[in-house]
């Protein structure tokens, strides 16, 4: 199958990935290359919810997660990882040269080092000045599994849009889809949240799609959120799956609105984005040019109000 190339990523920054990506599809590039280098055009804008720049756990460290799937059922992640710049391009090689297929923590690290890929872990000024303050009010009641702990990570999320998720189809119709993020600000150490997950945060099979999600990521991991979109686009088309995946998160979860959105391109070569936030920014390059579009959120329970617009598909 030939299709028209196409890319999709999370949030105003992803439009310089979908950038990037958008050059390696018109030179006929692979999908997973156009991710893995999509992500990474992301990972160094220096900003400050995903890559080493990114806002660190409660304890003044910079844990990464990401995770990279092949249309064709591989996949790589990394997770709790510290001291890489590139975490995408980490979660590639263990999908490539190890058997596994998500490595954590220290061991993640060892593996970094072994492939050159490894720098000292240094947390931004900025970053640092951030976790200061916040560790201040931390202290005043600090310890998970205070709710205000948890307020204080989730409270990140305001203003802070965390996980670049990317997906995309070459010119053969392949998918890839991929995700890197420095997770909740502030969080507990060790926390791992949905984008290195394969299946809640990021998932892809050729011919039927691919989906990448962002917000909180206990919201994805409890629904398989990423795999429920893909498994929907064997019937529906890229937009609906992904209402129709969220609207079964909002009946489940049993709330009108939540911070979780989702991005992603059908086996036909129809993207689509949803949300249950009021109003979700991301970013798409349709062979065409790159741009971005806003996906307001759902209505009701039982409708979904907003149909995609005449170009939200291709
Ligand atoms: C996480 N899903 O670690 C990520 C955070 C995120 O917009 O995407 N925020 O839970």
């Amino acid at each position: 199958m030939r299709t028209l190339p196409l890319a999709v990523a999370t949030w105003p920054f992803g439009l310089e990935g979908v950038r990037r990506a958008s050059e390696v599809l018109s030179s006929k590039g692979p999908a997973l290359d156009a991710v893995e280098e999509g992500i990474r055009a992301v990972e160094s804008l220096g900003i400050r919810s995903v890559g080493l720049s990114g806002l660190p756990n409660a304890e003044g460290k910079v844990e990464l997660d990401a995770a990279i799937v092949d249309g064709s059922g591989r996949c790589g992640a990394v997770a709790s990882v510290q001291g890489v710049e590139h975490p995408i391009s980490l979660a590639r090689k263990v999908m490539e040269l190890t058997p596994h297929a998500l490595i954590v923590g220290e061991g993640a690290e060892k593996f970094a080092r072994a492939v050159g890929m490894w720098r000292e872990a240094r947390i931004s000024e900025a970053s640092r000045t951030e976790w200061e303050k916040a560790s201040k009010e931390l202290k005043q009641d600090a310890q998970p599994p205070s709710p205000w702990y948890w307020a204080r990570a989730y409270e990140s999320l305001n203003d802070l849009h965390d996980t670049v998720g990317l997906v995309a189809q070459d010119i053969d119709g392949d998918l890839a889809a991929g995700a890197s993020t420095s997770g909740l600000a502030f969080k507990m150490p060790g926390r791992v949240g949905d984008s290195p997950l394969v299946g809640a945060g990021v998932f892809a099979r050729n011919h039927r799609g691919a989906a990448a999600a962002t917000g909180i990521g206990e919201i994805a991991i409890r629904h398989a959120l990423a795999a429920l979109a893909v498994q929907l686009m064997e019937t529906l088309p890229a937009q609906d799956a992904l209402e129709e995946a969220l609207l079964q998160v909002r009946r489940q979860e049993g709330k009108e609105s939540l911070e979780i959105s989702l991005v992603g391109i059908d086996g036909k070569g129809n993207y689509g984005a949803a949300t249950l936030r009021k109003s979700f920014p991301y970013a798409v390059w349709d062979g065409h040019d790159v741009r971005m579009k806003e996906q307001l959120g759902l209505r009701d329970p039982t409708q979904r109000l907003y149909s995609p617009d005449a170009s939200s598909t291709s």
